[in-house]
């Protein structure tokens, strides 16, 4: 169709000129009567969508996140990959918006019933220069938030399994070893270092690293210190482990995040973080010893 409406300057074979093809390309295509519409449909998208990230972080932060340098990182990717998401997100939009809804003439018409196209230039399907920036742009937006995850999952595996590792020195708090056990629907800690204790709500001290061995006695569940940036599947017959520092006092939520039967959403308690006189003293009130 768009052969009939191709001028003929632009058949004919070209000069030499002063001003290079692929220049006077890019400037056709950015006359056309439809880009500039969504150009602006885009940024607009962008700078309305951009701000949702920080709205996201701030139903999260309203319970008390971040609670531990785990839950610091998974907000630090919230944050980067929306951002990043933003203009992709709004290059469809705009396109999609602009093509169902733009009526009329002028420069935010589209062609509709009776009238004629508007004269258009050629395709860009051959335009080597939107190819080629097309594909290096996506190419380097991919690598970009591969290289970002990898980093980030090393960061929160060093936080949570590598947490007791890292910690040496003759001052460095020992790790608490937890067990944890799902079932229908409750959860159940276990504490072995402080004489077998267990609880229906987890207590633990502040700045001390924590190490789940985490399972379940029925079906799967999965163990979920929302504040903490915790989230580790408790299966039947075999043990899982993660591990947490947890770095700010208060009361956080524990949640079961895998759909395990009919009162799987009131399959929730409470992590307490205290410090460590205060664990203490509740490891004495629960009849345990603090052999660590
Ligand atoms: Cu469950």
């Amino acid at each position: 169709m768009s052969e009939t409406h191709v001028t003929p300057e632009v058949e004919e074979p070209e000069e030499p000129t002063n001003r290079p093809a692929p220049t006077r390309r890019m400037k056709e295509w950015f006359s056309r009567p439809y880009v500039r519409p969504i150009v602006i449909i885009c940024a607009v998208i962008t700078l309305a969508f951009i701000p949702f990230a920080w709205v996201v972080l701030y139903f999260m932060n309203g319970s008390g996140a971040p609670a531990s340098p785990t839950m610091t990182e998974i907000e630090k990717t919230i944050l980067v990959f929306t951002i990043v998401s933003g203009p992709l997100m709004a290059i469809t939009l705009a396109v999609l918006l602009y093509s169902l809804l733009a009526r009329g003439k002028g420069s935010w018409g589209r062609v509709h019933g009776e009238e004629p196209p508007m004269q258009d230039s050629p395709a860009i399907r051959t335009n080597s220069t939107a190819v080629v920036a097309w594909i290096a742009a996506t190419s380097v937006l991919a690598a970009f938030l591969v290289v970002w995850g990898m980093i980030e999952l090393a960061t929160i595996t060093k936080d949570s399994y590598g947490s007791i590792a890292s910690v040496q020195g003759p001052n460095a708090p020992k790790p608490i070893d937890i067990n944890v056990t799902g079932q229908q629907w409750v959860w159940t800690f276990q504490y072995p270092d402080q004489g077998n204790i267990s609880a229906d709500t987890l207590v633990v001290p502040i700045n001390t690293p924590l190490y789940f061995n985490v399972t379940s006695v029925d079906v799967v569940h999965d163990f979920w210190i929302v504040e903490l940036g915790v989230k580790i599947d408790a299966n039947p017959g075999a043990v899982t482990n993660t591990g947490v520092t947890p770095t700010k006092l208060g009361t956080f939520n524990i949640r079961c995040a895998e759909l395990c039967g009919l009162h799987h959403a009131y399959m929730e308690t409470k992590i307490q973080v205290v410090t460590q006189d205060q664990f203490n003293n509740w490891v004495r009130e629960m009849g345990g010893s603090r052999t660590a």
